[in-house]
C-alpha cells in the first residue's frame, strides 16, 4: 500500500528533514503535497528527483491525504489540523497544540506507542528536549523505577527554528568581527526583550509561567509524566539555550526506586531501542551534539552513581533535535502505524 502525504511546514528547519526522512526511508508515499504559508506558495522542493511545488495551507489542503505531518506551529495545527481529521487523515502534530490534551496520544515510539494506536486522529509528538531524555530513561524506569528526575538542558538554537540558528551565524560573525551584536529571535521572537546567543548562555526557552518556570521547563515536566504514564514521578527542569546549532545535550539526574548495580544499568542502555550507549572516560569517549547531529538515535553517556544518593544516577544524553526530537520521531510513529496495519 502507498500513502498520501502532507508536510505541513515543508519549508521549515522541522518540515525539510521530514522531507528527507521520507525519502531516505523510502516511506511508501504514493502523492506528497507540501504545504506551507502563502509566503513560499510556488516554491520548489525535490523529492525523489522530482521537483514539487510548495502550496498554501488551507482547510481544503488534505482531502485524500492519508498522513498529515504538521510543524508549522501550535497556531497553524490548531486551525488545521481539525480540517486535516475530517477528510481522513492521521495527523502527527509536532507542536505543542495538542499534546496535553488527555484526548491525544502523545508519543515516543520507544516508550509508549501502545497509545498511538488508540488516537481519534491525532497524534502528538513531545518536544525535542523531553523526546530523548525519556527514550534513554525508559528501561531503567521499566526495571527500577524512577522516583525522581532532574535535568538541565544545553539546547541547539536550531531547536526555535531556521531564523534562529541564522541569528546565531550572523552574531558569531559579528562580534567576531568586532561588530555590536543584534539580537532579533532568541530567547523568543515575539516578546519585546531579545538576548544575544553568540558566546551566550541563555536561561531561557519559550516564555516563563506563573510558577517560575519556562514552557520549555513545563513540557518536560508534563510532557513527561504523560509518556511515562506516570503522574507520581518527580521532574525538574532548568533549560538553557547555548551556541550549538544542532543536537540538544542534557545533564540528567534520576533517583530510581530501588538499588541497582551499574553493571545492569550499562546494560540496559546498551540494548535499549534507538539508544547507543557511548560512554569510556578512559577514551575521553561521551555524547556530543556534534557528533549525533544529522543520526536518528539517542546517545547516552557520562553514566555514573551519585556519591551520596544509593539509588541516585547520573546521565548525559544527547540527540539531534530536528531528528529524533521532531522530524524522526514523526516519521517513526507513521512507520510502526504503517507496520501494525499490514
Ligand atoms: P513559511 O516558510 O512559508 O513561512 P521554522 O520552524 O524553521 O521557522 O519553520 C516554520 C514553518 O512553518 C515554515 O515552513 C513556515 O512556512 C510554516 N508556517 C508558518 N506560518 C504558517 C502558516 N500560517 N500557515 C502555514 N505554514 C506556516
Ligand atoms: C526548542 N524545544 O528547542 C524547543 C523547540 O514545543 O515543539 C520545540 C518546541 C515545541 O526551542
Amino acid at each position: 500500500t502507498q500513502y498520501n502525504v502532507a508536510v505541513v511546514g515543508a519549508t521549515g528547519a522541522v518540515g525539510e528533514r521530514m522531507i528527507a526522512l521520507l525519502e531516505q526511508r523510502n516511506f511508501p508515499v504514493k502523492q506528497l503535497k507540501l504545504l506551507a504559508s502563502a509566503r513560499s506558495a510556488g516554491k520548489k522542493i525535490m523529492f525523489k528527483g522530482q521537483e514539487i511545488e510548495v502550496e498554501e495551507a488551507t482547510p481544503e489542503s488534505f482531502a485524500g491525504i492519508d498522513f498529515a505531518l504538521f510543524s508549522a506551529g501550535g497556531a497553524v495545527s490548531k486551525e488545521l489540523a481539525p480540517h486535516a481529521v475530517s477528510h481522513g487523515a492521521v495527523v502527527i502534530d509536532n507542536t505543542s497544540a495538542y499534546r496535553m490534551d488527555p484526548e491525544v496520544p502523545l508519543v515516543v515510539p520507544e516508550v509508549n506507542m501502545h497509545a498511538a494506536f488508540q488516537h481519534k486522529g491525532i497524534i502528538a509528538n513531545p518536544n525535542c528536549s523531553t523526546i530523548q531524555m525519556v527514550a534513554a530513561l525508559k528501561p531503567l524506569y521499566d526495571r527500577f523505577g524512577i522516583e525522581r528526575i532532574i535535568v538541565s538542558t544545553y539546547q541547539a538554537v536550531s531547536g526555535a527554528g531556521a531564523s534562529a540558528i541564522q541569528e546565531l551565524l550572523t552574531q558569531s560573525r559579528d562580534v567576531l568581527d568586532g561588530k555590536e551584536a543584534v539580537a532579533n529571535i532568541l530567547p523568543v521572537g515575539k516578546l519585546p526583550v531579545h538576548h544575544q546567543i553568540a558566546f551566550n548562555a541563555i536561561p531561557q526557552i519559550d516564555v516563563f509561567t506563573e510558577n517560575g518556570f519556562t514552557y520549555e521547563e513545563m513540557k518536560m515536566i508534563n510532557e513527561t509524566k504523560k509518556i511515562m504514564e506516570d503522574e507520581n514521578i518527580l521532574v525538574s527542569a532548568t533549560c538553557v539555550r547555548i551556541p550549538v546549532v544542532y543536537g540538544h545535550s542534557e545533564s540528567v539526574y534520576v533517583e530510581l526506586k530501588s538499588e541497582f548495580e551499574l553493571e545492569e544499568v550499562y546494560a540496559l542502555l546498551q540494548n535499549a531501542p534507538g539508544v547507543i550507549l557511548a560512554d569510556s572516560p578512559a577514551e575521553q569517549l561521551y555524547p556530543l551534539a556534534t557528533d549525533a547531529a544529522g543520526k536518528l538515535d539517542v546517545f547516552v553517556g557520562r553514566v555514573r552513581r551519585d556519591l551520596d544518593h544509593p539509588r541516585g544516577l547520573h546521565l548525559w544524553i544527547v540527540s539531534d533535535n530536528l531528528l529524533k526530537g521532531a522530524a524522526w520521531n514523526s516519521v517513526q510513529i507513521a512507520e510502526e502505524l504503517i507496520k501494525a496495519a499490514k
